[in-house]
C-alpha cells in the first residue's frame, strides 16, 4: 500500500485492509517520555536554582545561552521596553497583532465562568466563587519555535481571568531578543519579562530568586527539558497540559480543492518532524488527487525537509468507507485539530466527541485558528483530547466553595454530621456540629 511520491513514501492505509488497525495503531505511537540522564540534568539545575538563586540563572544562562551578564538585572526586560518593541514594529505587523489580540481577546471574555450561589428554604446559603491566580509565569521557546502566536494564545487569557502579574521568560540564545514576540507580550498584558529559558527559567518561577517572583502556574510550550522541568516542578506550583508534537486530522467529502488540503497537511506538517498530518475521505479519486498536489507543491515549500520527514515519519492517507467510519476514526483519533472539509459539517459534528478544536466547513483553514479566529491554539496533542481541553481562562481561575448556614439550617446539618461523626469515632466533629442543635447538649 505504499508509494513512492517524489522521493518520500505518503503512507496509503484503508479501512478495508486486514492489517488496518495494526498500522493506525503504529501511525498514532507516541510517547514523549524523557530519559534518566535529561531527568537527572534537570534535577541538578532545579536544585542549584533553589540553592543559588540568581547567581545560579546568570551562571546557567552563560553555559546554556551563551549570554554572559553580570547581573539579572541584565535579563529584566521592563513593560516600558515591550512597549517600545511594539511601536518599532512596521505598521502592518502592528496592525495584525492588534487584530489577532482583541479577537483572542473577545474570544476568551465569552469564557469567564461566573461565581453562583443558591439559597435553601431554611435560609443556608451555599455557592462557588471564582478567583484568579495571583501569579502566572509563561514559558516562550526560543529560537525556530518562538511564536508570538503563543504569547497572546498563552497571557491574554491570564489576564482575562484576572491574573494580577504576568511574568514571561524567553530564551535569547546569543543575546538576540525577538522584536515580535516581547511586542505580542506588550499587548497580551505582560508585566515583566526574563530573558531566560530552559530548565532553569522554570525552576526560577517554581521557586523564585532575589529577582524572579515565585509563581502560581506555568504555562507554554518548551523543549523535553522544559518539559521535564514542569513536570518536576508540578505540586510546587500548578503547570498547564505537556503538549506533545502538533496534529492535524482532516476529513474529506472529496468536494475541497485538493491543492487547499495539502496545504493545509502541509501546515501542521512545517512545524516539526514528529507533528502528525493526516486525511480521511471515503472519496478515492479525491485521495490520489490530493497525493498529487503534494507530490507537485511540495517542492515549493521553504521548509520541505521539515514536512517531507514529518510526512513520511508520521503523515497519511486514510481511505474509509463512509462519512460514519470517518467520524469513528475521528474519535479513535481524538486529534489536536480536525478539519471537517465537508459541505455540511454541522450533520457531522453531533457525532465529534474527541478533538482540541473543530474546524468546519471549507473555507475554516486550521491556520486561521493558528493566528487570530478567537480560540486558543493551545490544545491538547497525542489524544489527550479524549479527557481535556484548549488552554483557557479557566486554567487561571480556581474555585472557593460557600457555606453560610442559617440557624435552622446549622440545626438540620447537625443532627445528620452528629450521626456519621459518631459512626467515624470522631467525638470533636460530633460536639462541634451538636453546639449548634438548639436543646442537644
Ligand atoms: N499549530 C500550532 C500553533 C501555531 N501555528 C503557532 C503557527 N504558530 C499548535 O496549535
Ligand atoms: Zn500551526
Amino acid at each position: 500500500a505504499e508509494r513512492a511520491t517524489a522521493n518520500f513514501t505518503l503512507s496509503r492505509l484503508d479501512t478495508r485492509e486486514a492489517d488496518f488497525e495494526a498500522r493506525l495503531d503504529a501511525l498514532l505511537d507516541w510517547e514523549g517520555v524523557s530519559d534518566a540522564e535529561v531527568q537527572a540534568r534537570v534535577a541538578s539545575i532545579i536544585q542549584a536554582v533553589r540553592a543559588r538563586g540568581d547567581a545560579a540563572l546568570v551562571e546557567l544562562t552563560a553555559r546554556f545561552d551563551r549570554l554572559s551578564v553580570d547581573g539579572m538585572a541584565s535579563l529584566t526586560l521592563s513593560a516600558e521596553r515591550l512597549a517600545e518593541a511594539y511601536e518599532g514594529l512596521p505598521e502592518a505587523q502592528r496592525e495584525a497583532l492588534r487584530h489577532a489580540a482583541e479577537r483572542v481577546r473577545a474570544y476568551h471574555q465569552h469564557q469567564k465562568p461566573e461565581s453562583w450561589q443558591y439559597t435553601e428554604a431554611d435560609g443556608t446559603v451555599l455557592g462557588q466563587k471564582i478567583t484568579p491566580l495571583d501569579r502566572a509565569g509563561i514559558y516562550v521557546p526560543g529560537g525556530k519555535a518562538a511564536y508570538p502566536s503563543s504569547v497572546l494564545m498563552n497571557a491574554i487569557p491570564a489576564h482575562v481571568a484576572g491574573v494580577n502579574e504576568i511574568i514571561m521568560v524567553v530564551p535569547t540564545p546569543d543575546g538576540v531578543l525577538n522584536e515580535l514576540v516581547l511586542a505580542a507580550a506588550h499587548l497580551a498584558g505582560v508585566d515583566r519579562v526574563f530573558t531566560l529559558g530552559g530548565a532553569q527559567a522554570v525552576a526560577a518561577l517554581a521557586y523564585g530568586t532575589e529577582s524572579v517572583p515565585r509563581v502560581d502556574k506555568i504555562v507554554g510550550p518548551g523543549n523535553i527539558y522544559v518539559a521535564t522541568a514542569k513536570r518536576a516542578v508540578f505540586g510546587q506550583v500548578g503547570i498547564d497540559m505537556i503538549a506533545g508534537p502538533s496534529e492535524i486530522l482532516v476529513v474529506s467529502d472529496g468536494g475541497t480543492d485538493p491543492d487547499w488540503l495539502a496545504m493545509d497537511l502541509f501546515s501542521q506538517a512545517e512545524h516539526d518532524e514528529d507533528a502528525q498530518a493526516i486525511l480521511v475521505s471515503w472519496d478515492d479519486a479525491h485521495l490520489e488527487a490530493v497525493e498529487a498536489a503534494i507530490e507537485r507543491l511540495l517542492p515549493t515549500m521553504e521548509r520541505d525537509a521539515i514536512i517531507r520527514q514529518s510526512l513520511q515519519a508520521r503523515g497519511a492517507l486514510i481511505r474509509c468507507r463512509d462519512r460514519d467510519e470517518a467520524l469513528a476514526l475521528v474519535n479513535r483519533i481524538a486529534p489536536e485539530h480536525l478539519e471537517l472539509s465537508v459541505a455540511e459539517p454541522e450533520a457531522l459534528l453531533a457525532q465529534v466527541r474527541h478533538a482540541g478544536a473543530i474546524f468546519m466547513g471549507r473555507y475554516t483553514a486550521e491556520a486561521l485558528g493558528d493566528y487570530c479566529a478567537g480560540p486558543n491554539h493551545v490544545l491538547p496533542t497525542s489524544g489527550t483530547a479524549r479527557f481535556s481541553s484548549p488552554l483557557g481562562v479557566y486554567d487561571f481561575q480556581k474555585r472557593s466553595s460557600l457555606i453560610h448556614c442559617s440557624a435552622e439550617g446549622a440545626a438540620t446539618l447537625g443532627r445528620t454530621a452528629s450521626v456519621l461523626a459518631r459512626g467515624e469515632s470522631l467525638t470533636a466533629h460530633a460536639r462541634s456540629a451538636e453546639n449548634r442543635i438548639p436543646d442537644a447538649d
